[in-house]
């Protein structure tokens, strides 16, 4: 039945479904009664070529197995090769300023494993030795430290479960759906459990003056990136990270040490971390001038956006993953996340936004981190617009498109969070849409 819905659909939705068992038994298979939604009768199963299915004894359970010496740092299994990272060629002028894309359409549960997590930089990623690497704390402080890989592991640690986002995540999209794809219009997010050392705990170790204000954090690689982040937010819950899901980071997202800067645009989160100077005011580099800004339409430009706004999208069924099967259940699957904290709903809408429905959310439900929400869905094989809405904990609402183009027009890059649209079409393909 449908649940939390407004108004009748303007010439009727789609129906929609809490799931009972009954509805899952229909069509089981009729192998032990177990439930399935489309499961093949034993005698379907057998077909010309199908040497390893039931009833017969698969070619793997005929010899051993590998060894375990074998796989001494395990990889996903050859069948999987297709969930990897993409960039996307026209994107960038090379392949090292440049991003690749998270495959959020491949994944479950909220955690990002570390080979998939997208790939942003700006001078490609170093190849860094880590005891020849190096943090100095300095400027506004009464002990200026340089600080070894390992000085950084005794001091005490925490684990916390965020995402990264870049807050051009999105950004080709300002003026319309064009990107095929969930992996591309929304993969440059990960959500890991870093761990680290608070950067308050450093900042307390080198004692900070009374006019400090704001902090420079610098990157050790050949972009030598710089952002300036306001100390209250440093001495909140940014993290000095040197572990990623429980391995030590991965080069590419910083390794062996990274800034975590939870819920704030991607770009401050400052991997191959080297150098933190504490000051009075910003510096204004360029990844605060020139980029990571939102020109408006008064064509004023708005500059320390930090926060990742509310933002979700509906990874399965996406372009990716069509609804195949034609009439019949299928469970909606997608991300939320806000940088402002918890996400509290998320709505799915088939019928464009007419109508809105409360989706199920994995718990538990952590702040500034990847939200995994559920919603059974009865398709009757009619054409929908599938939709996700989150809102977040501090009551914001991710925006429609023409909300958020009302105030910022069409010249941003950045920050751009609105509701999504998949056009899902009678034969179940999924097209990336925009509606007014
Ligand atoms: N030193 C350095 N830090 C950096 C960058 C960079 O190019 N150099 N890219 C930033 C940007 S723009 C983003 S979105 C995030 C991406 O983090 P990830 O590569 O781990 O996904 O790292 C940020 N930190
Ligand atoms: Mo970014």
């Amino acid at each position: 039945m449908t649940r939390d819905s407004k108004t009748p659909a303007p010439g009727g939705s789609p129906r929609l479904l809490t799931p009972s068992r009954r509805t899952f038994l229909k069509r089981s298979a009729a192998v032990g009664g177990m439930t399935m939604l489309a499961g093949a009768g034993v005698g379907e199963a057998m077909a010309a070529g199908d040497d390893n299915l039931p009833p017969n004894v698969p070619e793997w359970m005929k010899t051993l197995g590998s060894s375990v010496t074998a796989h001494p740092y395990g990889m996903p299994s050859q069948y999987e090769k297709n969930v990897i990272r993409r960039n996307v060629g026209w994107l960038t002028a090379t392949e090292e300023s440049s991003i690749n894309f998270t495959p959020i359409h491949e994944l479950d549960g909220i955690i990002t494993p570390n080979g998939v997590c997208f790939e942003r930089h700006h001078g490609g990623a170093p190849d860094i030795d880590p005891d020849q690497h190096r943090l100095m704390i300095h400027g506004l402080v009464d002990r200026p430290l340089i600080f070894t890989m390992s000085d950084l592991m005794r001091f005490p640690s925490v684990s916390r479960i965020h995402f990264i986002e870049c807050p051009a995540n999105g950004g080709m999209e300002w003026k319309g759906a064009q990107m095929d794809g969930v992996q591309f219009s929304h993969g440059m997010v990960h959500c890991c459990e870093w761990t680290g050392v608070k950067l308050s705990t450093l900042l307390a170790e080198v004692g900070l003056q009374k006019s400090a204000k704001w902090l420079l954090a610098e990157g050790a690689d050949a972009a030598a990136m710089t952002r300036s982040i306001p100390l209250d937010k440093a001495l909140d819950d940014v993290i000095v990270c040197y572990s990623q899901n429980g391995e030590r980071i991965r080069v590419e997202n910083g390794y062996p040490l990274r800034l975590l800067v939870p819920g704030w645009e991607g770009n401050v989160n400052v991997k191959w971390l080297r150098r933190i100077k504490v000051g009075d005011q910003p510096w204004h580099h360029r990844e605060e001038t020139s980029k990571y800004t939102d020109l408006m339409p008064n064509g004023i430009a708005r500059q320390f956006t930090f926060v990742q706004e509310a933002n979700s999208v509906i990874t399965s069924p996406c372009p990716e993953k069509p609804m195949k099967f034609g009439k019949g259940f299928y469970e909606i699957r997608g991300l939320a996340w806000s940088g402002h904290g918890r996400i509290k709903k998320v709505d799915i809408s088939t019928d464009g936004g007419n109508n809105w429905h409360t989706a199920d959310l994995q718990t538990p439900v952590l702040s500034r981190a990847l939200t995994r929400f559920r919603f059974p869905l009865q398709w009757d094989g009619r054409p929908m617009l599938l939709q996700s809405r989150a809102m977040d904990e501090s009551g914001y609402v991710q925006p429609t498109i023409e909300a958020l183009r009302a105030v910022r027009g069409l010249n941003s890059i950045y920050h751009k969070n609105s509701i999504h649209t998949w056009r899902v079409k009678p034969d179940g393909e999924v097209e990336n849409v925009q509606i007014a």
